[in-house]
């Protein structure tokens, strides 16, 4: 089954995504996202000037070769680019694969080990009025998991909360836009929207938080041990991971779940993490960690120490990512949860997708292949616009993580 044409699509319904679609010549084709927020081009680059060339003439069955030949075969390895790009083509390939089985994916993965797949969504509001809306919006909904972002008072622009009512998008500007930061009002504010929460909604909801890389480690213990009350489902990303035996000084403190790892790219990222039991899930998904071919690498790993996955979902990963992840989701023995963020109306116009929503779950559908397809005279309606996540500075202007 030989790969006679490879391409990118880039569209833009709202916000940029990035799809590779791949030809084989009996007309079967596949589709991966390869969606890097703030950096699209630079993936559309490496696709286009590298790796796609590569693939044409090359037997599409042969997934593990391909990933191997992309992977090892390259000097320059992994790093957010490399490996968002050869997660597109992996997830493609998947695609076709599954097609010509005429099965869903999740039956190529091994069957599916649950009913159903438990996702969490976000509520977030500018003050703790708006935000314990938000949080019944989302239960009336029919979500049993849910993530709270609250303004913090004195902060101008805190990570998670949108303004005026609109949808949270972080990629707005031309150039970065800059937000300022304060731990101290932070630290001293989050725990009273917890137990305001646990108060209004009771004790059976999941709840979680994104600190967003903000904290240092013992910023971090702290704020896991005050929150220790109110139950946490899991506490993510509390500070920066480059350094993973920072999380030892964490664990030592607290007994509040840990989540980390939507920007990593590859196993080595999360070695330590997982093998010390550090963390309790992990948060790489597939178009930022190599696809489906090297996550399930990851996730075997994972089980291996009781550490679950729990997929980033963000709206800058596409529906043709949620739908891989979905039958990831459907199949993996240590799951632990999806985050799922709705996307607006005019992208569900370009991609059709066979996954769909129950009551505070998603199942990933029969159709063969991931069931999520690209209609590309919809797409090239919505060209490229160029959009940069933020920056972060602290109040005294020292540059911060965001
Ligand atoms: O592109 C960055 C977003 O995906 C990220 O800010 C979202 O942290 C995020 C999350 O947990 O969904
Ligand atoms: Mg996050």
């Amino acid at each position: 089954m030989k790969i006679t044409d490879a391409k990118v699509i880039v569209t833009c319904p709202g916000r940029n995504f990035v799809t590779v679609k791949i030809v084989t010549e009996d007309g079967l084709y596949g589709i991966g996202d390869a969606t890097l927020n703030g950096r699209e081009k630079a993936v559309v680059s490496f696709l286009e000037d590298y790796v796609l060339p590569m693939l044409i003439g090359r037997d599409a069955r042969r997934i593990e070769d391909i990933w191997q030949y992309l992977y090892r075969g390259v000097y320059w390895r992994r790093g957010p680019v490399g490996m968002t790009a050869l997660a597109g083509v992996d997830v493609a390939l998947w695609d076709i694969k599954a097609k010509a089985a005429n099965m869903p994916l999740y039956q190529l993965l091994g069957g599916r080990s649950r009913d159903r797949i438990m996702t969490y969504t976000h509520a977030n509001g500018s003050d703790l009025e708006s935000t314990l809306k938000a949080v019944e919006k989302a239960q009336a909904k029919g979500y049993k998991a849910i993530r709270i972002q609250c303004g913090v008072p004195g902060i101008d622009k805190v990570y998670g909360v949108s303004k005026g009512g609109k949808r949270y998008e972080p990629a707005d500007g031309d150039l970065p836009t800059e937000e300022s930061w304060s731990t101290h009002k932070y630290l001293n504010f989050v725990p009273s929207v917890f137990e305001a929460v646990r108060r209004e909604f009771g004790p059976d909801v999941h709840l979680l938080h994104d600190v967003h890389h903000r904290l240092t480690p013992i910023e971090a213990a702290r704020l896991g041990k005050a929150l220790e009350p109110y139950h946490l489902f899991w506490l993510e990303d509390c500070t920066p991971a480059e350094n993973q035996e920072a999380f030892r000084l964490i664990r030592q403190h607290t007994t509040t779940p840990l989540a980390v790892g939507e920007v990593f790219n590859s196993l080595h990222d999360c070695r330590t993490l997982i093998q010390e039991q550090l963390i309790d899930y992990i948060r790489s998904t597939i178009v930022h960690a190599g696809g489906i071919t090297h996550l399930r690498r990851l996730a075997d790993f994972a089980s291996i120490y009781s550490v679950q996955t729990g997929f980033h979902g963000a709206t800058d990963l596409s529906p043709v990512c949620m739908g891989a992840a979905l039958h990831f989701d459907y199949w993996v023995p240590n799951f632990g949860i999806q985050e799922h963020m709705a996307h607006s109306d005019e992208m569900e116009s370009v991609f059709t997708r066979a996954y769909r929503f129950d009551d505070g779950h998603f199942v990933p559908g029969e159709t063969p292949g991931h069931g999520v397809d690209i209609d590309e005279a919809e797409a090239a309606k919505y060209p490229y616009k160029r959009a940069c996540l933020p920056v972060n500075r602290l109040e005294d202007g020292t540059l911060w993580n965001w």
